[in-house]
């Protein structure tokens, strides 16, 4: 594991332009559970397809409100990680660094990451149904009703996560930029992602194919490892500081 350590920190010590793309593994270390993890994982206890889907919401509008409040208060009480701070280190010594996440948490910004693509949206946000964005609890605030409803005049339409459900587009402007950006880094840093959700697992690939290196960081293999020029089987919280540690020596 030291020699792969050494190797991942070579690579970033020489990155241009370094993409870091996580997933879900990456805010384990913050109490948020992940999705896929069977036994502790949200999901083993919810269908996806029936909780992160419109037709979930409409067909179930307070089950699914209550599921996503659930989780804004595991998100409320958690705190960045050492693994999210060193990503955020990361963005003070390279030239260029960008973070794409598929984690609707906002740990990164949180950490003091600056470039950040939300992909699928942030939990801490709300829309109602006929398109009204940028809503808050604080502009919820009062409402007994659950889901509230629009707090625009006239409007009174369902309110609902600012999250990209299954089945929906991502916001285009976002998805241009994260491709834009994995086919133009010569380093992808993978942390903490089964590589299972499109088209969020096929961002690695648009990068491997512009010739980048592609280092993975996972306790275990994932869809993408595969693609990884070095493995590091282990916790963010513990490897991404080992391979800062290890640059800062180099
Ligand atoms: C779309 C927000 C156009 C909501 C989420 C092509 C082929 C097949 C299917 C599709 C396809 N294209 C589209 C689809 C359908 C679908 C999809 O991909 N389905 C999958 C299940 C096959 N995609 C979509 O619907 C997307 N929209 O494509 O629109 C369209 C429209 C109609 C029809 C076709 C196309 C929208 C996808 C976004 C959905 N929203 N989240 C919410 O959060 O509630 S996805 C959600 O699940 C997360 O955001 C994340 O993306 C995903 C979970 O994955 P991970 O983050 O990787 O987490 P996971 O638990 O799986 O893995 C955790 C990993 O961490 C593990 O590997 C573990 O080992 C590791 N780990 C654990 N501890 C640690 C660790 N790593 C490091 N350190 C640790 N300590």
């Amino acid at each position: 594991m030291k020699d792969l350590i050494h190797q991942a920190a070579d690579i970033l010590a020489h990155a241009h332009r370094l993409v870091v793309l996580t997933g879900a593994g990456i805010s384990k270390e913050s109490g948020i559970p992940t999705f896929r993890e069977a036994q502790q994982g949200l999901w083993a206890q919810q269908d996806p397809q029936r909780l992160a889907t419109m037709q979930g919401f409409l067909a179930n509008p307070t089950l699914v409100w209550d599921w996503y409040q659930f989780r804004l208060r595991l998100v409320e009480q958690a705190q960045p990680n050492p693994g999210h701070r060193a990503i955020a280190e990361l963005e003070q010594r390279l030239p260029h660094v960008e973070v794409i996440t598929q984690n609707v948490d906002g740990l990164h910004v949180q950490a003091g990451s600056r470039r950040v693509l939300e992909l699928h949206g942030n939990i801490r946000r709300f829309k109602c149904l006929r398109g009204h964005g940028g809503l808050t609890m604080a502009d919820l605030a009062g409402q007994e009703a659950t889901p509230p409803l629009c707090p625009h005049p006239g409007c009174q339409a369902l309110v609902r996560p600012g999250v990209v459900w299954f089945g929906e587009n991502l916001d285009y402007r976002i998805l241009n930029q994260a491709v834009a950006d994995s086919e133009a880094c010569d380093v992808m840093l993978i942390v903490g992602t089964s590589g299972v959700v499109q088209p969020a697992a096929s961002l690695p690939y648009r990068a491997w194919n512009a010739r980048a290196r592609i280092i993975e960081v996972n306790p275990q293999p994932s869809e993408l490892t595969d693609l990884a020029h070095v493995y590091l089987a282990g916790p963010a919280g513990v490897v991404l500081p080992q391979v800062l540690a290890v640059m800062s020596e180099q």
